[in-house]
């Protein structure tokens, strides 16, 4: 309750923040995407995460206003970094479902691209499967209008939902992104690692077939980075290339060239 009440001005007293987190390209080593993710700073309970505050300004209403206020962060970013940096890959943004089902989210977007600057193929929109399945109709208009402006969709969290085949094969979605906690398993002497190469190649065995895309999260060592490759994914990401890095940190990544996969 007192989150609450303190979140109402995190916005606007300049105490979110935007993290950036690489994702690499499994066989040419290239910084392919960056993924945003928002933090919260508060001058007096320090770092709050948006596991927990995500959820509250979802339910005050005020995740419109910090929504639109990420997405524009990120556009700008993006564009800043490919003028100054030389980085012309996507970035990648989390949606929350109520977002999504706004209306006028499309039109959003679109405003955003254009005050920008960000040519619309250079961003990513991340959505969980929840968020999908939860409101159909709406949802397929969003999706239809995002692909219209070149807008690419994500698949986040992948694989821990109410998983639907229906709408991998029915739904503009470009990518998916399989959960780490599949990534996690494959290194683990508690969980059978059989069982999570078996589910990793069956997930993308169906990206080959519906032609999506393939993103393993949560990536913390060098057998995990050989494993997923070897089991046919796209991309990578997580600690074992990079955390979460504020702005100067990741352009300083980009200054210094790729990492060695
Ligand atoms: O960054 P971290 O691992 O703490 O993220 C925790 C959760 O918060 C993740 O599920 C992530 O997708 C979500 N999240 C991070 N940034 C944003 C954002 O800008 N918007 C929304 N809706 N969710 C976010
Ligand atoms: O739900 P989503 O996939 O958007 O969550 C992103 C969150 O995952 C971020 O908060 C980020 O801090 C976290 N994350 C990114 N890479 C790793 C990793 O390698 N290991 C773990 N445990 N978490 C990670
Ligand atoms: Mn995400
Ligand atoms: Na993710």
């Amino acid at each position: 309750i007192l989150l609450t009440r303190e979140f109402q001005f995190a916005l606007s007293r300049d105490q979110l923040s935007l993290v950036y987190q690489p994702i690499y390209d499994l066989k040419t080593g290239e910084m392919s995407k960056i993924e945003a993710l928002v933090r919260w700073s508060h001058p007096e309970f320090g770092a709050i995460s948006p596991g927990v505050f995500i959820p509250i300004a979802e339910t005050s209403g005020q995740i419109m206003a910090v929504g639109r206020w990420v997405l524009e962060q990120a556009c700008f970013q993006a564009r800043h970094w490919r003028e100054n940096h030389g980085w012309a890959g996507k970035i990648t943004v989390n949606v929350s479902p109520v977002q999504f089902a706004q209306p006028t989210f499309v039109d959003e977007v679109k405003q955003t691209l254009l005050l920008s600057g960000l040519p619309a193929h250079r961003l990513e929109l991340e959505l969980t499967e929840g968020a999908v399945i939860h409101s159909p109709t709406l949802v397929q208009t969003a999706l239809r209008g995002l692909q219209r402006l070149g807008v690419e969709i994500a698949i986040d969290d992948f694989g821990t939902g109410y998983s639907s085949l229906a709408y991998l094969r029915d739904l503009p979605i470009g990518c998916i992104k399989i959960d780490r906690s599949f990534i996690e398993d494959l290194a683990s002497p508690r969980r059978a690692p059989q069982y999570a190469v078996a589910l990793i190649t069956a997930i993308v065995g169906i990206a080959r077939t519906l032609d999506l895309q393939v993103v393993a999260e949560g990536v913390e060592t060098q057998e995990q980075v050989d494993a997923v490759r070897g089991l046919g994914c796209d991309f990578a990401q997580g600690y074992f290339f990079a955390r979460p890095l504020d702005a100067a940190r990741l352009e300083a990544l980009l200054d210094s060239g790729q990492p060695d996969l």
